[in-house]
């Protein structure tokens, strides 16, 4: 069997197939899903960035890492997908304009479907028009904004403005995360909440749809 770090290791190195392999034999001896993903997947990309940050990784070769990543997560999503199927509400999410991260985004929209909402997943470079259009069709009762740029950041606010603008900003909560976003400029834009990661996006979508059913 295939150890955290080893695992950790063939992200860090982009080697996708190895990733598979190594996370597959890491299920088949009975290693929690989510410990799989955060000890080894996202553990392995915690040093691809800070190597990407120093110079020592350039981005052809964070892509691979990145590839990697997906590969291991695409295994593990059915079997956190698959624990909880009761339909608690309908989350739209999407990486905001001009940003093209999307491994934190597909992580979070993993979990709160694991969590028992429908989720929409509307990719990455999402307008804040786009949002607005997928809004009118679907009728989420969340939006989940994701950034991983400073430079995309006031993007999310843009979506916030353009809802207020349409009149639609008390129909559905907006909240906010990724990497430089704190609850600090959630406070500033005016969301309805931040979460720093994927478990916690899973617990404010749920207090977040439990306080509006009672104040409805
Ligand atoms: Co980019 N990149 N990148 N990159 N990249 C960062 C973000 C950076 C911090 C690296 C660094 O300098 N240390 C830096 C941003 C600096 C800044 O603005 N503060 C950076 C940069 C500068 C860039 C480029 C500009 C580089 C260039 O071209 N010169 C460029 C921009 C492209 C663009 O978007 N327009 C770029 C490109 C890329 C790649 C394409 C090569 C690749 C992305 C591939 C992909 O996503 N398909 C990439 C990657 C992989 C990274 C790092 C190394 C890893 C990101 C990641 O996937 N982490 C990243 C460094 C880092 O963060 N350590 C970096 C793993 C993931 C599980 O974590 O995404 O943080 P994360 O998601 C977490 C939480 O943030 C949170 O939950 C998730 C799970 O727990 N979360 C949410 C995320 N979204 C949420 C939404 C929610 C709630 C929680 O809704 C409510």
């Amino acid at each position: 069997m295939a150890t955290y770090a080893q695992l950790a290791q063939s992200v860090i190195a982009g080697q996708r197939d190895q990733v598979r392999e190594q996370v597959e034999s890491l299920i088949a001896a009975g290693n929690n899903p989510l410990e799989i993903v955060s000890e080894g997947l996202i553990a392995g990309m915690d040093v691809v960035g800070v190597r990407f940050k120093a110079g020592d990784m350039y981005v052809p070769e964070v892509l691979m890492s990145a590839k990697s990543m997906s590969g291991g997560l695409e295994i593990v999503k059915p079997l956190i997908a698959a624990a909880d199927q009761k339909n608690n509400g309908k989350i739209l999410i999407g990486t905001v304009k001009g940003d093209l991260h999307d491994i934190g985004k597909n992580l979070v929209g993993m979990l709160i479907e694991s969590g028992g909402f429908a989720v929409i997943n509307m990719g990455v470079d999402v307008s804040a028009e786009d949002f607005l259009d997928a809004i009118l069709e679907h009728e989420p009762d969340i939006v989940a904004l994701s950034a991983l740029l400073t430079t995309t950041m006031p993007a999310m606010r843009e979506v916030i403005e353009l809802l207020q603008e349409e009149g639609l900003r008390d129909k559905v909560k907006v909240i906010i995360g990724g990497a430089p976003v704190s609850q600090e400029y959630a406070d500033t834009i005016g969301a309805d909440g931040y979460a720093p990661d994927a478990g916690s996006a899973v617990e404010l979508c749920k207090r977040l749809l439990a306080s509006s059913s009672r104040a409805n």
